[in-house]
């Protein structure tokens, strides 16, 4: 297919202010954003047939201003919604993404349903800035225009919307139009949010429409959500999980090279038209994270409540998608925190804004926005976890604060950075405005970003640590020391093993604990040396370094060290003890360091088969070459039972680094 041509964005810090209509069925929403953009937005054939809008509409009106530094161009997006109940899906789509609500109120009717529950939509959304028209005051004498204004107001109190002015309008004489244009003007002229590129987050755009341009392919409508995006960017796509090129982008009828935070623009993507849907998301992939789990606040209108039962379905709009939920209440009616479960993955990042409606759809029940994708698989109910929400529920830099002083086991930069979309600069930015030296940043295994641990919580983990091996020695003087999984349990580290892991690491490394072979111990510690150990050292311990990958039998020991069974027994088991020997199997043991090299040896193995194919005995015998098949066996078996590798059928796996199992 050709590269569409590209034209140089006119100006590419145009402000692009979106606003949508809202209102009653026929009240004259669709008549004024054409008065206003010269469109008609209702385009099906059924739409002209029924005199009523069912899709969303968009149109433009774009104007320009002279600034200080030249002439600033605007644009205003309209989206154009339905009114009529039956369409309230789409209704909610097109309202997800705009930063003012244009509310119609026909002067004759006054204040109908849908007139209350959009307006309840908007204020759950928290959408400030707009206006509202009383329409049709052609039809109405000035007492009932006075009645309905009274009315509008009332409604109004107390709602997000309370500020924006009214404006009596006549879409049949134009009456009121040319004050409608230009609040929304000014409006557009305040806004300076949407010209910013954005720097802090990764890109995020929301489909509301796809189709197929000849020519072209697969071109999708929908709003920036966050971020910026050029022309040649690879972008995924949420429901297929396919990357696309992003060939080329249009704001309304001029191509542009570039896209931020809070415009409109047409995409023309490579991803096949009949896999995508309204609601779908193209982003950067950095923040992809689909869930089927998210902790909220939220907000009911009265009179509604959450049912407790847990297979009641409700639906969340959240974006310009829809899902089928469940909902549950994790804390008492003083406290705001829900957990939203969808049997289909969400994307979502913390604050994005959703509304909820009722099991049959009929009502707007409430709304909120996301606090957390990342939920604990257990206690997810806890003081603790309620503690955590209210700390993720605050700007990036006062949530880091707060957690930094509650989070004894750290913090998960890496989660953070996802769930509240920041990038990497922007996460800099963040740590550099911590309290110096009040914090560590520490490398943990599997983690893609360091995680993050206040330094008292690191010197007390440390200072147990210590403790805990001091206490050991103290009642175990004839061993060298404790293996990692004893330790982590004598210490009751609440954290995950990698954390424990990690600590450890910087403790070796700083030389203030020590490891010998698997056990971890003080530096200056050193285990009594008895009879038995007197005997490895300088009969056994030769033999196994010679015998490598196939270390004897004790039976076979025996006949080689001239030892009798029991005794040379009672020297293997207490050497074992001391951890300078490995039980590998009732009858055989192995040196540490060749238990690592065999490790090393299975990596390598597993590194050349098929990722997810594992390897099998026989491979690993063919590989080892010397080894026989039964000792194949039982190193695997033990290689199993101490976690490094799993078995799944005649396959193996590794299960973690070698150096997490063996030091
Ligand atoms: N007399 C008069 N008629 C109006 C006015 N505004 C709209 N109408 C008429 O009211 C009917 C409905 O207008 P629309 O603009 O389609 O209403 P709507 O709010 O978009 O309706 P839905 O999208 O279906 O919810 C049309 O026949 C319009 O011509 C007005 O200010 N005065
Ligand atoms: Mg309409």
């Amino acid at each position: 297919m050709p590269e569409p041509e590209v034209m140089p964005m006119a100006n590419p810090a145009r402000r692009c202010l979106i606003v949508a209509s809202a209102g009653h069925v026929d009240h004259g929403k669709t008549s004024l954003v054409s008065h206003i953009t010269g469109v008609d937005t209702d385009t099906l054939a059924e739409e002209k047939a029924r005199g009523l809008s069912i899709n969303l509409g968009f149109a433009y009106y774009h104007f320009s201003r002279n600034t200080e530094t030249g002439k600033q161009a605007h644009s205003i997006g309209f989206v154009d919604v339905p009114g009529h109940t039956d369409f309230i899906n789409n209704m909610l789509a097109g309202v997800s993404a705009v930063e003012a609500a244009l509310l119609v109120i026909a002067a004759d009717d006054g204040i109908m349903p849908q007139t209350r529950e959009h307006l309840a939509i908007l204020d759950l959304l928290g959408i400030k800035q707009g206006l509202i028209a009383i329409t049709k005051i052609d039809k109405v004498d000035a007492h009932q225009l006075a009645t309905v204004t009274a009315d509008v107001d009332n409604l109004l109190a107390g709602t997000s919307l309370h500020d924006v002015p009214i404006v009596p309008v006549s879409n049949a004489n134009q009456q009121g139009i040319p004050e409608v244009i230009e609040h929304l003007q000014s409006l557009a002229q305040d806004d300076q949010a949407p010209s910013n590129p954005d720097p802090h987050s990764h890109f995020r755009y929301q489909i509301d429409r796809s189709f197929t341009v000849k020519g072209m392919g697969t071109v999708v409508t929908g709003t920036v959500r966050s971020g910026h995006v050029s022309i040649g960017s690879n972008l995924l796509h949420s429901a297929t999980n396919e990357t696309t090129k992003l060939r080329g982008l249009r704001l309304d009828q001029d191509e542009v090279t570039e896209a931020a935070k809070g415009q409109r623009v047409a995409a023309n993507i490579t991803i096949a038209y009949g896999q995508i849907s309204r609601g779908d998301w193209l982003m950067d992939a950095a923040i992809c994270h689909p869930v089927f789990r998210f902790d909220a606040r939220l907000r009911l209108l009265e009179p509604h409540q959450i049912h407790s039962r847990a297979d009641t379905e409700y639906h969340l709009f959240l974006g310009a998608s829809h899902h089928v939920v469940q909902i549950r209440k994790l804390a008492d009616d003083s406290q705001p925190w829900y957990q939203i479960a969808s049997s289909q993955p969400v994307f979502a990042h913390y604050g994005d804004q959703f509304v909820l409606r009722d099991p049959a759809s009929q009502h707007t029940i409430g709304g909120g926005h996301v606090v957390d994708i990342f939920v604990p698989r257990r206690r997810r109910a806890s003081p603790q976890r309620l503690a955590q929400l209210a700390a993720l529920d605050q700007d990036n830099l006062s949530a880091l604060q707060t957690l930094l002083e509650t989070e004894t086991t750290g913090i998960n930069l890496a989660e953070f950075a996802i769930g509240r979309n920041c990038t990497d600069a922007n996460l800099d930015a963040l740590l550099s405005q911590l309290a110096e030296n009040s914090f560590l940043s520490l490398t943990v295994n599997n983690m893609a970003k360091p995680l993050l641990l206040r330094k008292q919580y690191y010197d007390q983990h440390c200072n147990s640590i210590k403790d805990s091996l001091a206490r050991y020695h103290q009642s175990n003087s004839n061993q060298q020391g404790i293996s990692e999984p004893a330790l982590s349990k004598t210490v009751k580290f609440t954290g995950s093993h990698l954390l424990f892991h990690s600590l450890l690491k910087n403790l070796t490394e700083t030389g203030a604990i020590k490891r010998s072979g698997t056990l971890l111990h003080l530096p200056e510690h050193k285990a009594r040396l008895s009879a038995e150990e007197s005997a490895f050292l300088e009969k056994v311990r030769p033999l196994l370094q010679e015998a490598g990958f196939v270390a004897p039998r004790t039976r076979e020991l025996v006949e080689m060290t001239g030892i009798g069974l029991k005794p040379l027994d009672n020297i293997l088991k207490q050497t074992a003890k001391a951890g300078n020997l490995i039980r590998v199997a009732d009858n055989r043991y192995y040196l540490p360091e060749t238990i690592m090299q065999l490790a090393e040896f299975t990596e390598q193995l597993a590194q050349q088969s098929e990722l997810d194919e594992g390897f099998s005995v026989i491979q690993f015998r063919d590989t080892a070459n010397t080894i026989g098949r039964n000792l194949c066996i039982e190193i695997l078996e033990y290689f199993d039972k101490v976690g490094f590798t799993r078995r799944d059928g005649n396959s193996r796996f590794i299960r973690t680094d070698k150096e997490n199992i063996f030091g």
